[in-house]
C-alpha cells in the first residue's frame, strides 16, 4: 500500500509540475510535432512572402528590405543527389539560409542543350522548386550558360524552357528566374538585352510578378553596362558574380557605384577561391566583400553545393552524405560559409 501511495504521489507531482519545467523538457515530452509546425511558420517564405524589387534591393510582402542568402547547387546534371529535401532543410535550419539556386548548365558536358536529357533535367528542376516551396525557401532557377558565351545561341531552348517553368511555378511566388548565368566573350550588353526582351515576356505571361535576374557581360561583372542602359521592366535585377581570390577592390568599387546609382544587383554566384572554382580561398577578401554586401543588403548565393575535389565545393571531397552535414563533413570553404550564414541576423 505504501508503495502504491508513493507511485501515485510521484505521478501526480510529475503532471502538476511538467508545465513549469521549461521549453526544452516540454518539447522532449510532447514530441516534435509542435517544433516542426512552428518551424514551418517561421520558414522564410511564410514570414516574407512574395518579394519585389524596390530601389536597388528586394523588399518583402510588408515592404521591408530583405537579403536573400544561400547556396547554389553545382551543375544539377552532374550532382543531382544534392537536389533533395533534407539537403535543403539542412541549409535552411543548420546553415540559416533562405534561398537555394538550382544551376542547370546549358552547354557543358551533358548540359540541357548539349546532350543531357531535357526531360530529366526539367523534372529535377521542378523537384528542386517543390522542395524549396515545401520548406518555405526562395528558389532561383538558373539557366547556366558558360561556354555558350552569348545567351542568344540557345535562345529558342531558353524560351521553351522558361515557358514551361513559369507555367509550372505560376503559383509558387518563392521562385526567381535567372535567365542567363554568365554571358562572356563577345556577348555585348546589347545582345543580352535583346535576349532578355524575348525571354522576360514569356515568363511574365505566366508568372507576372516574379523577380527575374539578368546576367551581365564579362562573366556577370559588367553591371555598369546595365546601369547605363537598363531594361524597361519592373522587378528585374542584374547579376554580379565574384570570386574573392580573383576579384577585389575594383569590382567592389563598381558594385558600390552602381548601387548608389540605384541599380538593383543580385550576387547570384560567388566563391571564396579564384575564378577557376579552385585554388586557395581568400578569406580576407571574402570578408571585405561580405561587409559591402551587408552594407547595401545585397542578396547572394555561394558556389557550390557538391563534394567535388575543388575548393569551391562546400562538402568535403570523399564525404558521401547528401544532407545533415557535420562540420567535419565540410570543406574549408564550406565551414567558412556556414559560419558566415549562421552569423547573420
Ligand atoms: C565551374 C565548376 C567546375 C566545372 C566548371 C565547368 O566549379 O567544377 O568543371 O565550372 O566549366 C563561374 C561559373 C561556374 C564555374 C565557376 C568556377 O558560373 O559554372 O563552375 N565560375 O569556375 N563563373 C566564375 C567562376
Amino acid at each position: 500500500m505504501k508503495q502504491y501511495v508513493r507511485i501515485l504521489f510521484f505521478w501526480t507531482a510529475l503532471f502538476i509540475f511538467i508545465p513549469f519545467l521549461g521549453n526544452d523538457f516540454g518539447k522532449g515530452v510532447w514530441g516534435s510535432e509542435e517544433t516542426e509546425s512552428s518551424k514551418a511558420e517561421l520558414a522564410p517564405f511564410s514570414v516574407h512572402g512574395a518579394l519585389r524589387v524596390e530601389g536597388a534591393g528586394l523588399v518583402d510582402q510588408n515592404g521591408e528590405s530583405i537579403r536573400l542568402r544561400g547556396m547554389s547547387t553545382h551543375g544539377i546534371a552532374w550532382f543531382p543527389e544534392y537536389v533533395n529535401y533534407d539537403a535543403f532543410r539542412t541549409l535552411r535550419d543548420d546553415w540559416k539560409t533562405n534561398c537555394v539556386r538550382l544551376a542547370m548548365y546549358t552547354e557543358e558536358y551533358n548540359g540541357y542543350c548539349s546532350g543531357g536529357s531535357q526531360e530529366e533535367l526539367k523534372a529535377l528542376v521542378k523537384k528542386g522548386v517543390d522542395f524549396g516551396t515545401d520548406l518555405g525557401m526562395y528558389v532561383i532557377i538558373d539557366w547556366h550558360i558558360l561556354s555558350d558565351s552569348d545567351p542568344n545561341i540557345h535562345k529558342e531552348e531558353a524560351i521553351a524552357f522558361f515557358k514551361e517553368m513559369s507555367w509550372y511555378c505560376k503559383n509558387q511566388s518563392n521562385v526567381i528566374y535567372e535567365i542567363c548565368n554568365e554571358p562572356n566573350g563577345y556577348a555585348a550588353w546589347d545582345s543580352i538585352k535583346a535576349y532578355a526582351k524575348e525571354v522576360i515576356p514569356v515568363i511574365r505571361a505566366n508568372d507576372p510578378d516574379a523577380v527575374i535576374l539578368v546576367g551581365t557581360p564579362m562573366w556577370s561583372q559588367e553591371i555598369q553596362k546595365a546601369a547605363e542602359d537598363p531594361l524597361e521592366y519592373e522587378n528585374i535585377m542584374y547579376t554580379l558574380h565574384f570570386y574573392a581570390a580573383t576579384h577585389t577592390d575594383w569590382l567592389r568599387m563598381r558594385l558600390k557605384e552602381c548601387i548608389k546609382h540605384g541599380l538593383p544587383v543580385f550576387v547570384s554566384e560567388f566563391g571564396l577561391c579564384d575564378a577557376s572554382g579552385n585554388g586557395q580561398n581568400d578569406f580576407r577578401q571574402a570578408e571585405l566583400w561580405m561587409e559591402l554586401l551587408e552594407q547595401y543588403q545585397v542578396s547572394c548565393c555561394g558556389w557550390n553545393l557538391a563534394n567535388k575535389a575543388e575548393s569551391s565545393s562546400v562538402i568535403a571531397a570523399g564525404c558521401g552524405k547528401t544532407s545533415d552535414w557535420t562540420e567535419a563533413d565540410l570543406s574549408e570553404g564550406g565551414r567558412w560559409l556556414r559560419n558566415y550564414f549562421r552569423s547573420l541576423p
